[in-house]
């Protein structure tokens, strides 16, 4: 009996088989129904009684290496089966995960903001789906006004009106409603308007708006508030000049144009030779907005500006068709991985 075991134990030590076939053939012969570890224990029964406990462990010993040697084999020659490329060249360096980043829009977005916010301004936002109060009638525009028509504006619902948001002048407006002033804020967001897809025009773009509201609150502050902004946003050297205009909620308005920083001012194709490129509207907030909204004309006054985003990121990167940045291209994209 001893020597079988012995013997049997060498051969599944020795077994060096060539095929995942021969292991099973092994399997059989040593471990299987008919096998030699079944013969084994068969002829065990027989075994003198004082034997019986040294045999019966080395049996066990036996039998527990033979299952664990056929299986450590068939799972090598598993793995071996397995091909290489469907594992990987496991000696390759990682991939990199690519990191996304952030958007030129927000880029400069979130630079304009951080400008005014040293100015002591604080961020508001606001509903993109709107009413006809917040978006029209607290803004002083006339019932007849066209950007009211259905051609300018997306409406959602009429009577009453639901529409999306043409500007972002709402945020101001039920800022004004909710508190008192001192109010100074600046409104980023996106906005709607019913026009053709172009180069220098989208039916959704981003604007920022600001408003400054407090007891003698005057054109010269408007005027050297943003003299700052543009002296931050352009450079030390950068200067500003004002034309009239009109808006339905300030009075008076202006226009305002930064010297072009290309060309230094002398007149160049992007500023069209003038040396100066408009950046912005900005006026005194109408007393009627300011009644609109309970704010009192008589005690205080203000002032409020306006500016597209693509249009200040096309000055800024030199980018001529606005378009690219509601394309996604990440070619277009990266170019702007480390700038600001
Ligand atoms: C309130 C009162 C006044 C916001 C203003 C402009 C001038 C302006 C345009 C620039 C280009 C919009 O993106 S654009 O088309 N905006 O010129 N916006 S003053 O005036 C306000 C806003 C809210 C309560």
């Amino acid at each position: 009996m001893n020597n079988k075991i012995n013997d049997l134990l060498r051969r599944v030590e020795e077994f060096t088989p060539k095929s995942a076939a021969e292991v099973e053939e092994f399997r059989i012969k040593i471990l299987g129904k008919k096998g030699e570890m079944n013969a084994l224990l068969e002829e065990f029964k027989s075994v003198a009684p004082e034997l019986k406990r040294e045999f019966g462990q080395k049996i066990n010993q036996l039998k527990n290496r033979a299952l664990e040697r056929v299986n450590t084999l068939k799972e090598e020659f598993a793995a071996a089966a397995t091909p290489t490329s469907a594992i990987g060249d496991m000696t390759r360096p990682g991939s990199k995960e690519e990191l996304g980043s952030r958007h030129p829009i927000s880029l400069v977005k979130n630079e304009i903001c951080d400008i005014f916010s040293r100015l002591g301004y604080t961020i508001a936002d606001g509903p993109e789906i709107e009413d006809d109060w917040h978006v029209f009638s607290a803004l002083n525009f006339p019932p007849e006004h066209p950007a009211r028509d259905m051609q300018d504006t997306f409406f959602i619902e009429k009577n009453p009106d639901v529409l999306l948001r043409t500007h972002t002048s709402s945020i101001q407006v039920r800022t004004m409603e909710r508190q008192k002033p001192p109010i100074r804020v600046v409104c980023p967001g996106r906005v709607f308007r019913n026009e053709a897809i172009s180069y220098r025009a989208h039916c959704i773009f981003h604007q920022i708006e600001g408003l400054y509201i407090d007891e003698g609150v005057s054109f010269a502050d408007m005027k050297q508030s943003i003299l700052y902004f543009a002296k931050e946003l352009f450079g030390e050297s950068a200067t500003i000049r004002m034309r009239p205009s009109y808006f339905p909620f300030t009075e008076p308005s202006a226009e305002v144009d930064v010297s072009c920083n290309l060309c230094g001012g002398k007149g160049c194709p992007v500023c069209k030779g003038t040396g100066w490129l408009e950046i912005m509207g900005c006026g005194m907030v109408d007393p009627n907005v300011l009644e609109a909204s309970g704010i009192d004309s008589k005690k205080y006054s203000g002032f409020a500006f306006g500016m597209g985003v693509e249009r200040i990121a096309m000055l800024k990167f030199g980018v001529k068709d606005l378009r690219l940045y509601f394309e996604n291209d990440v070619r277009f994209l990266h170019q702007f991985d480390s700038v600001l």
